[in-house]
């Protein structure tokens, strides 16, 4: 039996013209592929004025192909997650233009004029205020979607409508387990295989990684982007979209937030490949202030709501509302810890840092990235203001 096959053009403008009224003529249709991400098909189609983003879902992972199958599910999932970004934050997603659960098929807004954050911060742009934008919209999609807003059996049907369980298995191997073992998936480069063998051995880190896996497997606390990287956040100069929630689950509050801060942390670590050091320090400064931007935005705004929500029952013990937000600022610094080892020694890599050309700057980048997500793991019970998070950065240098 053949494998279902992606979409060819001729199909896709069919498809196109079926499902939306956006083009006039379906022959004069351009569909040009820009696949990006590991797990997707995703082209662009245009008339030259107008155009829309057709995303297919085929049962395995694109990269990999057949060898790695993986439920198309996947994509109904992100369908419903971007409905809900938007119901919560407006105009913070791609619209949905129409879904096809058929054929595993997203018809979505192109965003054209926004561009991926993390080529954006590659290239040395400062898009303004992107730190408290994107912990405002955190705080908003966790709160919305929690025990504390939705009632109890509300809640519960929302866990259910996001079970993804192929998707939350992959993330359990390639964050929680292969880069903190000698994985034959994992990608190592030479200069730092001592210090990745020194932490293979590291019973007290690997100790924290245990509890943070067990805390991702069964803390059902919010709706999760769940692959919020900065790949998956397209910006202008001071606006946002974000992208891509095929990971969607309900987990630990801390999880996005914790990717997202260590997607900035590996652009700070990356700033060490640059031989031109007043820019450098230019651009770890703007980093440290929208990491200080996204994680105070998102605790504010967290807090701001729970404080309007006093009387649900969930918050009448007074003290809870503080002692939730410090385990979410707990969690976040470990997942961080995580998200940045894996990104530098396991499966798959950022661009930040596997893009210095220059081996030995690229080598103490990696270092600086591994010596900071150790650190987020170890000490993140201490870590309970920016303050301590700036200054473990410093201390890393
Ligand atoms: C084998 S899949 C590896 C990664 O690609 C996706 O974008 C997610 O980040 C996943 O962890
Ligand atoms: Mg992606
Ligand atoms: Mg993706
Ligand atoms: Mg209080």
């Amino acid at each position: 039996m053949t494998a279902p096959q992606p979409l060819n053009d001729q199909e896709i403008r069919a498809f196109v013209c079926r499902h939306t009224d956006v083009f006039q003529d379906q022959q004069m249709l351009q569909v040009e592929e820009i696949s990006d991400g590991n797990i997707n098909f995703v082209y662009r189609v245009s008339d030259g004025q107008n155009s829309v983003i057709l995303k297919q879902a085929l049962p395995y992972i694109r990269i990999i192909g057949e060898g790695w199958p993986l439920p198309v599910d996947r994509i109904r999932i992100e369908a419903q997650a971007l409905g809900f970004f938007n119901m919560c934050s407006p105009n913070s997603s791609p619209e949905v233009l129409h879904f096809e659960r058929s054929q595993h098929v997203i018809l979505m807004e192109d965003i054209g004029d926004y561009h991926n954050l993390r080529h954006v911060l590659i290239r040395g742009d400062k898009p303004t205020s992107i730190g408290s934008q994107l912990g405002q919209f955190l705080a908003m999609l966790h709160y919305t979607s929690s025990d504390f807003l939705l009632d109890s059996i509300a809640k519960k049907c929302m866990v259910a409508s996001y079970l993804n369980p192929q998707l939350c298995s992959i993330s359990e191997e390639v964050y929680f387990l292969d880069p903190f073992c000698d994985h034959e998936r994992n990608n190592v480069s030479q200069g730092v295989r001592s210090m990745a063998q020194a932490l293979w051995q590291d019973d007290e880190l690997k100790l924290g990684v245990t509890q943070l896996r067990y805390q991702f497997m069964n803390d059902a606390q919010v709706l999760l982007h769940g692959d919020l990287h900065t790949g998956s956040v397209f910006v202008t100069q001071s606006a946002f979209k974000v992208i891509d929630p095929e990971f969607a689950f309900y987990g630990p509050a801390g999880f996005d937030l914790g990717v997202l801060l260590a997607n900035l942390l590996l652009s700070y670590a990356s700033q060490v490949g640059k031989s031109h050091v007043a820019q450098r320090d230019e651009t770890q400064a703007y980093l440290i202030d929208q990491i200080e931007q996204l994680v105070n935005s998102y605790f504010g705004e967290f807090d701001a709501l729970l404080q309007a929500k006093i009387n649900d029952p969930v918050l009448q013990q007074q003290g809870f509302d503080t002692l939730f937000l410090a385990g979410v600022r707990e969690s976040a610094m470990g997942f961080a810890g995580i998200e940045m080892t894996r990104r530098t020694i396991g499966i798959a890599h950022v661009a930040d840092l596997d893009e210095i050309e220059d081996d030995e700057r690229k080598t103490l980048a990696e270092m600086l990235s591994l010596t900071l997500a150790a650190s987020l793991i170890k000490q993140r019970t201490k870590l309970t203001t920016t303050a301590d998070l700036a200054a473990l950065i410093k201390d890393c240098q």
